[in-house]
């Protein structure tokens, strides 16, 4: 075997390597501590960002002989100012669950997940992929990657797959949840690029939420709009009155999906009433005439009727844009995850575009990400695009990339992946016969799971690389590969305003756990050991992750996400953390004095975006209707989305803290307005039975006025709520449509 030594192994599983050394190596004093010598007392501490949610929280971890052992909200770090939410507080808690996966596990002949060694489950995975890649081609073995790894660990992982193993489809969880913002933005400036700055939540007067529960999704952003000194109009456009909408001067209560005709409604009133910027428009836009002409066809009237919403408040939400001086738009998923979600999202650009809202302070049409590197993913997982924005179909993209990475050019695929759904129609098509899935639980998130989990069962071989053995989707695999978590091990995540923040290594992981990095590396020792490496000698030198930190600077050079001004993992350190773009030459304007880039920076100040002609789109298409209407058999539509703020998604991670459990109800529930429930019998906590034409699933009845008549709302977090929902999809992001199908509902039994 090709320099795999025992040593190498033993290296990868104990050594605490890179950069992190240094942190955890430096003397007490070195902290600012060194005067405290109490065996009581944490003897330094370190700065990192959160793991769980875009908000990129700091966190000060707190380290007694090395290791963490607690946390506190970091008050110097210009995201969270000393604030933290249940999760972020709990987060080092979780790391030490009984079902950490601690050794690899192969499915046995027997048909059980049995502990291996890692020489086995390497020999395991190379033997099998290469199998079915000799006999399927080297497309039929593919991977789903995420938005919660580090970046360097993404970029990774699509290089390794990509470029080495020959794979061309590989998507992320990313895609079900940023995948229509993405296309949105790269659709109307050329790049994407969301523009704003935290401060902008502080700095705006109208503040419009637009399919987000701000409150309960990112609780700390929320706080920045609480610290909001100018008494701003908050506006939230959201089928459900969210804990959001409570708190908001403005609450429209839309039909679900009918967001699109509410906003070119809008925009017709903008322009009847000429509350248009003209100069803006002439000098940064395009195609603003026949989207002028396009949007006189929404009447107000019909505008009403098919939203749901009284012709008096949509004019006083026209009223209050107009008299705004400083209007942001925030969007989340209630728009993402739509069969027209993509367009939704542009409509809201297009607002911005007209008003002049964008590019300066307290603006911009800003999609607020999910997860802690949704960014990172969007921009390095070498995915959807090739590495740094690139695109694999452009071949001068495809020659710098070749160039900087030193590798040949041919190893860079010249054409798409398949996207998520495409991959699993690949699976039952029979052109996808083995699969990778790192750091997502496909078999609980993704939409219609009676159909996922048959997929899965199709395939010759699935690997699934978590931190936990007992995930839904690990449970299901040939091969389980243990990963150590956020905290144990090192690299930098990028925030929702762009701002990269570094996360280290403060603890071991459990038994033989090892880092997403450290699992890549080695299968690239066992894949390349009988032959040379297809990269040349890429993953020799891409031996820590901020090496590979480096080739991603260099990628990203002269590009819209150019960050070759950050020095190395230190600098983040200094500056809190550093908005993208930072070139050579944005070193000069921070605060604290240093040749640190500004805090707050925001994008397009000078009017000028990514297009050739420097020209923000106008872009539109008429409505459509919704993918599954209600019927008689099935008379509600059902909205799913986040149930509280101490549950994280599939909840593997909030399910292990005490405290979390205490803080959200563990059982599934639905929420559904009284007079249904009334009308079908069914009294608060009774069990219902919840029915889609693809399955059904039972949860407590909650009853509430939060919900409009006809409609109810699961969490996602719970296992069953996915075999509901319907495989529908934005035709131009393909995210699915999580947030709209058609259910019925029904007494199951009474519980008191
Ligand atoms: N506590 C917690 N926080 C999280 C997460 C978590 O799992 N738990 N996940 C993170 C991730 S990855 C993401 S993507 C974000 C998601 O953050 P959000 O998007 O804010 O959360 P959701 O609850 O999915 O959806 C937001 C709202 O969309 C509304 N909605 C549904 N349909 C429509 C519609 O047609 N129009 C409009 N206008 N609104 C609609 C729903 O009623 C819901 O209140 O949260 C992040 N933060
Ligand atoms: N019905 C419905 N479904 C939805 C949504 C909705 O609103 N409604 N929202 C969608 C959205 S926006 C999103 S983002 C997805 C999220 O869906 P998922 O990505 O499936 O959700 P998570 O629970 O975050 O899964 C992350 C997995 O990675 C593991 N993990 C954590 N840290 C690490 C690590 O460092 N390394 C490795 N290898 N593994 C790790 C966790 O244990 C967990 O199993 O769900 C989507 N599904
Ligand atoms: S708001 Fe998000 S980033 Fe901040 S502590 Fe909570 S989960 Fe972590
Ligand atoms: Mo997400």
């Amino acid at each position: 075997m090709k320099d795999l030594s025992f040593s190498t192994l033993q290296e990868l599983l104990h050594a605490k390597s890179g950069p992190l050394t240094r942190e955890l190596l430096r003397t007490p004093s070195e902290f600012g501590l060194g005067q405290l010598p109490s065996s009581q007392l944490p003897d330094a501490t370190t700065n990192m960002v959160c793991g769980y949610c875009s908000t990129g929280c700091g966190l000060k971890i707190h380290l007694k002989d090395g290791d963490a052992i607690n946390l506190s909200p970091s008050g110097e770090y210009p995201v969270n100012r000393g604030m933290a939410c249940p999760k972020g507080w709990e987060a080092l808690t979780v790391l030490d669950a009984p079902d950490r996966a601690t050794t690899p596990l192969l499915r046995g002949s027997n048909g059980k997940l049995q502990p291996v060694d890692w020489h086995r489950a390497m020999e395991e995975f190379v033997t099998r992929m290469k199998s079915v890649q000799s006999q399927h081609g080297p497309e039929s073995a593919a991977f789903i990657s995420t938005g919660q790894m580090a970046t360097e660990e993404m970029a990774y992982l699509g290089a390794l797959t990509k470029f080495e193993m020959g794979m061309l489809h590989g998507d992320g969880n990313t895609r079900q949840c940023m995948a229509t913002a993405v296309v949105a933005y790269k659709q109307a400036f050329g790049f994407d690029a969301p523009p704003y700055t935290y401060a902008d939540f502080e700095e705006s007067d109208v503040l419009v939420f637009i399919g987000s529960n701000l409150c309960l999704a990112h609780p700390i952003l929320w706080e920045r709009v609480m610290r909001n000194p100018h008494d701003p109009e908050i506006i939230v456009i959201d089928p459900r009155q969210t804990e959001t909408a409570m708190n908001a001067t403005q609450h429209l209560q839309v039909a679900p999906k009918s967001d699109l005709s509410l906003l070119y409604g809008i925009a017709k009133i903008l322009i009847d009433n000429d509350w248009i910027d003209h100069e803006y428009i002439d000098e940064h836009t395009s195609d603003f005439e026949s989207f002028k002409d396009f949007v006189q066809q929404f009447e107000i009237d019909h505008v009403a009727a098919e939203t749901g919403i009284a012709v008096e408040q949509i004019h006083r939400f026209a009223k209050t844009i107009h008299s705004g001086k400083r209007v942001s738009f925030w969007w989340t998923m209630g728009v993402n995850q739509s069969h027209q979600g993509v367009r939704t999202a542009q409509a809201i650009i297009n607002l911005a575009l007209m008003t002049g809202n964008i590019g300066k302070p307290g603006t911009g049409a800003n999609s607020i990400t999910g997860q802690c590197n949704a960014m990172g993913s969007r921009l390095f997982s070498n995915t959807t695009g090739l590495l740094g924005g690139h695109d694999f179909t452009n071949p001068e993209d495809r020659t710098k990339v070749a160039d900087i990475l030193k590798i040949n050019e041919s190893n860079i695929p010249n054409e798409n992946s398949w996207a998520y759904h495409e991959i699993m129609e690949g699976i039952l098509k029979g052109k996808i016969k083995a699969l990778w899935i790192a750091c997502t639980n496909t078999a609980h998130s993704w939409i219609n799971q009676n159909q996922a989990r048959d997929i899965l069962s199709r395939l010759d071989f699935l690997v699934v690389q978590d931190i936990y053995h007992s995930t839904e989707t690990a449970q299901l695999a040939d091969l389980v590969l243990p990963a150590a978590g956020w905290a144990e091990k090192e690299g930098t995540f990028i925030n929702s305003e762009r701002r990269i923040g570094r996360v280290k290594k403060v603890r071991h992981a459990p038994g033989q756990a090892l880092s997403d990095f450290n699992i890549f590396r080695l299968i690239t020792k066992y894949w390349t050991k009988d032959k040379t490496s297809n990269c040349g000698d890429l993953f020799d030198r891409w031996a820590s992750p901020e090496e590979v930190f480096h080739s991603l600077k260099e990628i990203s050079r002269g590009t819209p996400c150019d960050i070759t001004g950050i020095d190395n993992y230190e600098m983040l350190d200094e500056a809190g953390g550093i908005q993208w773009p930072c070139s050579e030459q944005c070193d000069d304007d921070n605060t604290a004095g240093k040749q640190l880039p500004a805090t707050e920076r925001r994008l397009f100040t000078d009017g000028n975006y990514y297009h050739a002609d420097q020209r923000a789109k106008f872009i539109f298409e008429a409505p459509r209707p919704l993918s599954e209407p209600t019927s008689d058999s099935y008379p509600f539509t059902l909205l799913t989305g986040r149930g509280s703020a101490s549950q994280w998604h599939t909840q593997t991670r909030t399910s292990k803290s005490a405290v979390l459990r205490k803080l959200y109800p563990n059982d599934p529930f639905v929420e559904i307005s009284p007079t249904d429930a009334r009308r079908l019998g069914i009294q608060e906590n009774d069990l219902v039975e919840v029915v889609s034409q693809r399955g059904s699933m039972t949860a407590m009845a909650f009853l509430t006025h939060s919900v409009s008549l006809q409609q109810v709302f699961i969490p996602m977090h719970y296992e069953e709520t996915n075999k509901l929902t319907d495989s529908v999809f934005d035709p131009y992001s393909k995210q699915p449509a999580y947030k709209a199908c058609a259910v019925s509902v029904r007494p199951s039994q009474r519980t008191s």
